[in-house]
């Protein structure tokens, strides 16, 4: 066998919502609370256009990609300097619940009894120490999450200014996971239940960091045709990166999975360097595993597709766009939503990265 079996795929799962259950839930709810529509699920998400990124008292958050973007100060926007390649420039998270919002130690957070919507910003200055940048600003997210109720980890992003930048253990990403590392290892056994993340390179300065946190713990999947990264050799850093390949999280009638960044590697190792087509076909095979592993996981059954939500791409070479484009469709479905952003991966032998967000179904067998 090329890859070990990693010990959480061995873990005990959670049992999967059932859906007599939920019907039953359901009911009840209605007859103690006549007054309060079922929530199917706590949040939509959608790309829009740069006009349309404006929140309003629904929106968990607002997340502008570009550069030169007006100014605001509303908690909820988060702006992120890397360029759209099409004509989607933003990512609105809308709530079926009303949302409380505002900052607290410096982080923007908005939350909707099901979901906290966090978001952070650091300064070239405090990133000269970028281990204890990192380990900091995990610390100050964590008490956050423990002060609001939410402390279950699900998703992370991350995006760094010269993401590459620094000689060996120096460059910056090695030394991000570094803190990061430290933080989260505070944590016995955190290993287990890792969030999923993507961490991407842009070309202003400073570093953003966003994330989705839940009242209950989501379910760490693990990649069958990708070492974890959590155990990846000594050769890529001091500290393994701290992140899952996904998360797996079930709302009330329906299971969504949280896809990290995935990029062209198999095993540890980067694949078909040079060649953008090749790479994007080797990540939509990470994908389709990865997804596989999950619904095997979820007992699904197998005849029932994972159906992608949305989908982003972060491509180095913005020039490779018109090459890939056409690809797209053909791999990851005509009608799936695909954000393309120009960004930097943390290897430099990789020319782009998929992320996502699936809805799985899960059977009542
Ligand atoms: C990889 O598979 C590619 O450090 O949080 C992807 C997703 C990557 C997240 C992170 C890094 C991170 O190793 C790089």
């Amino acid at each position: 066998r090329l890859f070990r079996q990693s010990p959480e795929q061995r873990v005990p799962l959670p049992a999967p919502a059932h859906h007599e259950q939920a019907l039953s839930q359901r009911s009840l709810r209605t007859m103690t609370a006549p007054r309060q529509p079922f929530v199917p699920c706590p949040y939509s998400l959608r790309y829009v256009g740069a006009d349309r990124a404006v929140p309003d008292d629904r929106t968990l958050a607002c997340i502008r990609f570009g550069k030169g973007l007006p100014a605001h100060d509303d908690p909820r926007v988060i702006d992120v300097g890397l360029a759209p390649l099409g004509a989607l420039g933003a990512q609105l998270w809308q709530s079926e619940l009303p949302v409380r919002h505002g900052r607290d130690d410096g982080i923007g957070y908005a939350e909707n009894g099901e979901l906290l919507f966090g978001s952070l910003r650091l300064e070239e200055p405090e990133l000269a120490h970028m281990d204890h940048a990192a380990f900091r600003a995990y610390v100050r997210m964590d008490r956050l999450l423990q002060k609001f109720g939410y402390p279950c980890w699900l998703r992370v992003w991350i995006y760094m200014a010269d993401i590459t930048h620094g000689e060996g253990d120096a460059e910056r990403y090695r030394q991000f996971s570094l803190g990061r590392h430290r933080a989260l290892s505070l944590k016995p056994g955190f290993e287990l239940n890792l969030p999923a993340a993507t961490a991407i390179g842009s070309h202003d300065s400073g570093l953003v960091i966003y994330f989705i946190a839940a009242k209950s713990p989501g379910v760490q999947i693990e990649n069958p045709r990708q070492v974890s990264a959590f155990r990846y050799p000594r050769e890529y850093g001091p500290r393994s990166p701290s992140f899952s390949r996904a998360m797996l999280k079930h709302w009330s009638d329906t299971t969504h999975l949280y896809v990290s960044g995935t990029a062209s590697i198999v095993g540890h190792e980067s694949r078909h360097r040079g060649d953008a087509a090749r790479q994007l076909e080797e990540v939509h095979n990470n994908l389709q595993a990865l997804v596989q592993n999950a619904q095997r996981q979820l007992a699904c059954d197998p005849s029932h597709t994972a159906r992608p939500l949305a989908l982003k791409l972060y491509l180095r070479d913005p020039g490779l766009m018109h090459a890939l484009r056409p690809l797209l469709p053909r791999l990851f479905g005509a009608d799936t939503p695909i954000l393309c952003l120009e960004g930097d991966i943390c290897r430099e032998d990789l020319l782009l990265e998929m992320e996502g967000l699936y809805a799985l179904p899960v059977s009542a067998a």
